[in-house]
């Protein structure tokens, strides 16, 4: 009797396997896009150089990557003995689909591939993505439409938001009106993936769907004023709106056939990444602060009641487990690091190591390391803003510039936060760079909170498996979360740093974002 967890986040597709009885991970697998396929073009999970803002991946590639990942995991362990299956995607994404699509995805045959199969039901070939920021003008008559971002702010948890579904639609709707004509159903990342292994239509959770500036976080229902300020007719193109705990299907007789499934396995409506994230790092319940350092680096937590960002650039989803989660996005996260990294040919080791010998604070040298637009803050910013010396500011100044980096993300994070009246003691940490014991220490430093990290790293589709677990064998999600969110032993990050030691670059850091 065991669970699977899907995580199909920006660059990679992972599964974890579980057995809720005896408490352990059974198997886990992950399939990097630009590394295993890279036909698609996209080595970071995206399709690069788009105009005009435009972020877009190929479905495709989510489908052929889902292939490889079951086939990777039906060597790992037998995959008849899964009675629970859910899911996580990558946030905001959308997939278009014509009228094909519904029989398609009823009459999958094994004989040929998911992409090979679906290709004709696409009624846009490429989706937008999170980090896709082309649709301000949309914002801008979206709010407009229904009374200003403050009303947006509070039908939706979130203002107008360029990367958010709903904006996205828009501009497809009015650069491709025959496109959008064509289109009989639009899914976000999450609902696509759970249709297909349904073979039928999925619905969208609160979790996802509060991502779109279409759902209503009071009722948790799509909002008419939304929908209509947004596309012609968007209502009925759109599946229904769901509370995590809810059976979206069983799975589709191509996966029984091709990858060894028991039929009629129940699928629980997938979440966010994020959202998921929140269950698999075991605080769906208020009182935990989850930072992720995954592509984007995210602060989350779940919420005693809806609170949402006076300021505008923050959000409010819905908790998979009920009620919601309050969220932070920065764009320039694990790919600004990355950034500098390489600008200098660096590993992970001598990055890490430039940490480790620079000190708190970096001599007063800082940097806003935004190399693509930023949404926290939102500023249109192509390359970093250095102060410092002459060679800091000439980029000659490796491990300052690390340095600088690392602190200018964490220092942004803590500015951008302070609306969540959150002071953690504790800060979870998550995500591929997560486990680099330099950032960490800077995350503590930066928030003067202990950092732990969990015993299993992949806390999406850890959230995913626990939550399929819970709803479909009727255990308790609180009581799996104690099981198996533990953190590592002995391994936990305390400040180093005084309390003021970051004020000046905090002062430095907001001076130039102003
Ligand atoms: P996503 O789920 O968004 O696809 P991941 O959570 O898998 O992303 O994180 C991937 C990122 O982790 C990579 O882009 C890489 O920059 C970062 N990463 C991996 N190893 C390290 C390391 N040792 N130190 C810092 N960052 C790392
Ligand atoms: C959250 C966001 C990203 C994506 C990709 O709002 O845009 O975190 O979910 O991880």
């Amino acid at each position: 009797m065991l669970a699977l967890g899907l995580d199909a986040s920006t660059q990679s597709c992972s599964a974890l396997v579980i057995d809720p009885d005896a408490g352990v991970v059974v198997a886990e697998a992950s399939v990097n896009f630009g590394e295993r396929l890279p036909q698609y073009n996209a080595p970071s999970g995206f399709i690069p150089n788009g105009k005009n803002g435009e972020v877009h991946s190929d479905p495709r590639m989510w489908l052929d990557a889902l292939e490889l990942l079951l086939e990777d995991l039906q060597a790992k362990c037998d995959l008849s003995k899964v009675t629970a299956i859910s899911g996580a995607g990558q946030q905001h994404g959308s997939v278009y689909l014509n009228n094909q699509w519904l029989k398609c995805i009823e009459n999958l045959n094994t004989t040929a591939s998911l992409s090979a199969q679906i290709e004709p039901c696409f009624a846009r070939a490429t989706s937008p993505i999170w980090m896709d920021t082309s649709t301000g003008e949309e914002c801008r008559e979206i709010a407009e439409a229904v009374g200003g971002d403050t009303i947006v702010c509070a039908k939706s948890g979130s203002i107008a938001i360029e990367r958010f579904t709903g904006p996205q639609i828009r501009r497809f709707y009015k650069n491709n009106p025959e496109g959008y004509a064509q289109t009989a159903r639009i899914h976000l990342v999450s609902s696509f993936l759970c249709s297909i292994l349904c073979g039928a239509d999925a619905p969208i959770d609160t979790g996802d769907g509060a991502g779109m500036n279409l759902l209503n976080i009071h009722a948790w229902d799509w909002d008419a004023d939304l929908l209509k300020a947004t596309a012609p007719d968007l209502g009925k193109r759109l599946p229904a709106a769901v509370q995590g705990a809810t059976t979206a299907g069983t799975l589709s007789d191509y996966f029984v056939q091709k990858y060894g499934f028991a039929q009629n396995t129940p699928v629980t409506v997938f979440t966010g990444d994020n959202p998921s994230s929140l269950v698999g790092m075991g605080a769906s319940q208020p009182g935990k602060v989850v930072v992720s350092l995954g592509t984007s680096d995210t602060f989350f937590a779940a919420m005693p009641s809806v609170l949402a960002d006076p300021q505008g650039c923050g959000h409010v989803f819905g908790n998979p487990a009920g009620g919601s989660m309050s969220l932070q996005c920065f764009v320039n996260g694990s790919l600004a690091r990355e950034a500098v990294k390489d600008k200098f040919e660096y590993g992970w080791d001598p990055f890490t190591a430039a940490l480790e010998k620079t000190p708190t604070g970096n001599g007063g040298q800082v940097m806003v390391p935004f190399f693509r637009p930023e949404i926290s803050p939102r500023i249109n910013l192509g390359a970093p803003i250095l102060k410092g010396s002459e060679a800091f500011e000439n980029w000659n100044d490796p491990d300052a510039a690390i340095r600088a980096c690392v602190e200018g993300q964490f220092v942004n994070m803590k500015l951008r936060t302070n609306w969540m009246q959150l002071q953690p003691e504790v800060i979870y940490l998550t995500g591929g760079a997560s486990k680099n014991d330099a950032i960490a220490q800077v995350v503590a430093d930066v928030f003067q909170a202990k950092v732990q990290r969990l015993a299993v790293s992949s806390s999406v589709a850890l959230g995913a498996a626990l939550r399929a677990a819970s709803h479909s064998r009727g255990l308790n999600l609180h009581e799996l979360e104690h099981q198996f969110c533990q953190t590592e032993a002995g391994k936990t990050i305390e400040p180093k740093a005084s309390s003021c030691a970051y004020d000046a670059t905090a002062e430095a850091i907001a001076g130039l974002l102003a």
